[in-house]
């Protein structure tokens, strides 16, 4: 019988990236790692697994960076797919397969499962308003319309959500609407959208999750039961947009799937572009089907898609979804958008063939139950001090004492002392609480049981302390390092999910073939006076420079960020014109000038505006003196209501330009004019 009970096999799907930029410790921390380890150690058990992968390619976000770049979406897809499969396997996650959803399987996949549940008459279909761009000829996805966010009242929110105060909208919530497309105000127009109705399968979901499933994690079934308690509703699957797979029915034009029914039918494409048997996988019984992903897609994974697959009738539904919380990265919520990442292709140019430690310190500190924080001084901790000072130190020093005293072979157990005994048999127990950690999801659990079996390893050579002993006691060091060469080869089984790199390496050092996690916990990996390997260090020390450049580098993005969010002011509202034309703006010249007294900014000016000369204090003595501006053409309103500024009556304003630094420019006509002319 397998670990998996009554299933035979098991699928496990990762959630697809989507293929508009490349992908960050985020995504590794939270998905595809925990998913890997998880494979690995299935595999390492002889069961027959799957790992499933693809970038997801259609959505409403790839189509705007494309427009945005000048681009397809098809050039958006293409170049990302690529740097996305390239980061997965270089930190050596084993996709059987690794596709994508612009292929010709998939459309047809994804067809096919729509057609069958229209035929079935799973859909609704139902007209709505939405918003439409006239000038463009195009209805508008949520994305493409931004506005004025009712709740915060800030600028620049998208009809889905408000990014400056987190709040999901409607478009319709939006203040002043404007599409993306033409910088137009939208009308509503009426249009056909085909509808899952969640709600007719609402009492069984309740069924098979809030009763069948109580063994999810409870962040999973917490949102699980929240989302049902609060009742389902239809939701759209289909969406006004060019760009995905055609709606294949009639009267469809110019509609497609929306991307969230068309991505997880991805997992079902990928699996048949891998085998002719796919349908094994995804319709026997005793198939076991796990979906890992992040915590913002467990309604699509845990509810839609069950729905989806329950309404077609003839699919398995997922037997578990271990989904991740977040990962910040020092402190800030991980984001593409302010490059507040760490992102995977660029960490390997700083830390070459340092796979393993990332994916180890990622699962040590893993997002598992709560949001976590990555930072580099943890980092740079769990490297010298865990895998360094722990790890690589005892398999270092158990290798380096059999080549130093038996000539690189390995000696035999000659005598067993009471501590021998109770170290050996410490290591079965270990494995098992590693096996039952990974049964459970449980992989920070998991990482840190392992590297217990290498802390008892480095405390046993500590204690016996070998290299005193050789000149005396020849027989008890040959028992201390075949102890010691044991539970190394036993490391190099069961870090394997976790490190492979480093196990494989491990593993050329003892001269061991590809073990398997049934020989983990035995103590005769090793057989007397084989030959092993020089040493060679598995982990080397990160040093303080190394983290500061990371860290400063980070600043930098920040002090990138912070200026490039003052850059450009968003557009204020429409005014009338008529509300343009009560601001009266003439041609002046400047007279005289001289800073105000006790003030850092402030100069007063007399300003022959044609109309009268007049006195204006003006804020730009930080930026000009008082002697060049005599003399110079400016452009100032007249008709503001004069006020008093420290004292002064000040009639009227200069106009300036001011960047985002603050920095000031006056706003001159082109050609000397006549003082008075009006500026229109
Ligand atoms: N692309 C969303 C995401 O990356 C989406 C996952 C699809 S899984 C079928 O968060
Ligand atoms: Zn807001």
């Amino acid at each position: 019988m397998t670990q998996t009970g009554k299933f035979k096999r098991t699928l496990v799907t990762t959630a697809l990236p989507y293929a508009n930029g490349p992908v960050h410790i985020g995504h590794l921390a939270g998905v595809y790692v925990p998913a890997d380890i998880y494979v690995r150690y299935l595999r390492l058990k002889g069961e027959d697994v799957l790992l499933i992968g693809g970038s997801d390619e259609h959505g409403v976000p790839i189509t705007l960076k494309a427009k945005r770049e000048g681009v397809t979406p098809q050039d958006i897809v293409d170049k990302y797919h690529n740097i996305i499969k390239e980061a997965f396997d270089q930190f050596g996650i084993t996709f059987d397969v690794y596709s994508r959803t612009t292929t010709e399987t998939h459309y047809q996949t994804a067809s096919e499962f729509f057609k069958k549940l229209y035929e079935k008459g799973e859909f609704i279909e139902k007209e709505s308003e939405q918003y439409y761009d006239e000038s463009a000829g195009q209805f508008l996805a949520d994305r493409y319309i931004t506005g004025t966010c009712p709740h915060c009242k800030s600028e620049g929110a998208y009809g889905d959500q408000c990014e400056s105060c987190g709040t999901s909208l409607n478009a319709t919530d939006l203040i002043q609407p404007k599409s993306v497309v033409s910088g137009s105000t939208p009308v509503m127009r009426k249009t056909k959208h085909w509808y899952l109705p969640l709600d007719k399968h609402e009492a069984f979901l309740k069924e098979w999750i809030l009763d069948g499933h109580k063994e999810w994690k409870p962040n999973v079934y917490g949102q699980c039961k929240s989302w049902l308690d609060m009742g389902l509703q239809p939701r759209a699957v289909s969406r006004d947009l060019d760009w995905g797979v055609p709606v294949p029915v009639e009267g469809a034009d110019g509609k497609v799937l929306y991307v969230w029914f068309d991505a997880p039918i991805g997992y079902i494409s990928a699996t048949k572009e891998h085998t002719p048997e796919w349908e094994k996988y995804w319709k026997d019984p005793e198939t076991r089907m796990l979906h890992f992903i992040g915590k913002d897609n467990i309604v699509f994974h845990c509810i839609v898609f069950p729905a989806m697959l329950k309404a077609e009738g003839s699919y398995n539904l997922p037997d578990n979804v271990p989904a991740n919380e977040f990962l910040n990265l020092e402190g800030d919520k991980i984001s593409t958008s302010r490059n507040w990442a760490v992102w995977l292709h660029e960490y390997l140019l700083d830390f070459k063939d340092k796979q393993d430690v990332l994916r180890y310190v990622l699962t040590a500190n893993a997002p598992e139950s709560k949001d976590n924080d990555f930072t580099w001084k943890d980092f740079q901790a769990r490297n010298n001090n865990e895998l360094v000072a722990i790890l690589g130190n005892f398999v270092n020093r158990a290798v380096v004492l059999t080549h130093k005293y038996f000539d690189g072979k390995v000696p035999a157990q000659v005598t067993i002392e009471e501590y021998d005994r109770q170290t050996l048999e410490e290591i079965p127990v270990i494995v098992k609480k590693v096996e039952d950690s990974l049964n459970n999801f449980k992989f920070r659990e998991a990482v840190k049981e392992a590297m217990n079996l290498a802390r008892l390893g480095n405390k046993y050579l500590a204690d016996t302390e070998p290299w005193k002993l050789i000149k005396n006691d020849e027989d008890r060091v040959k028992t201390i390092l075949n102890i010691s060469l044991q539970i190394s080869a036993n490391l190099s089984i069961l870090m394997e999910p976790f490190l492979p790199f480093t196990a494989t390496k491990l593993k050329n050092i003892l001269n061991l073939d590809q073990l398997t996690w049934e020989q983990c916990g035995k103590i005769d990996l090793l057989e007397n006076n084989k030959v092993i390997n020089k040493p060679e260090l598995l982990f080397e020390k990160i040093e303080d420079a190394d983290i500061q450049a990371q860290l400063d580098r980070l600043a930098q993005t920040k002090e990138a960020n912070e200026a490039a969010a003052k850059e450009v002011m968003p557009a204020k509202e429409n005014i009338e014109f008529d509300d343009f034309t009560k601001l009266d703006i003439r041609v002046g010249t400047i007279l005289e000038a001289e800073k105000v007294a006790k003030t850092k900014k402030l100069l007063k000016l007399k300003v022959d505006t044609g109309i009268d000369q007049r006195t204006v204090v003006s804020g730009i003595a930080e930026y000009y003196k008082p002697e060049n501006i005599i003399g110079k053409q400016v452009s100032i309103l007249v008709n503001l209501a004069p006020r008093k500024i420290k004292g002064i009556e000040s009639q009227g304003m200069i106009l300036m330009a001011e960047d985002a630094n603050g920095e000031l420019a006056f706003v001159l006509p082109e050609k000397t004019i006549k003082e008075g002319s009006e500026i229109r």
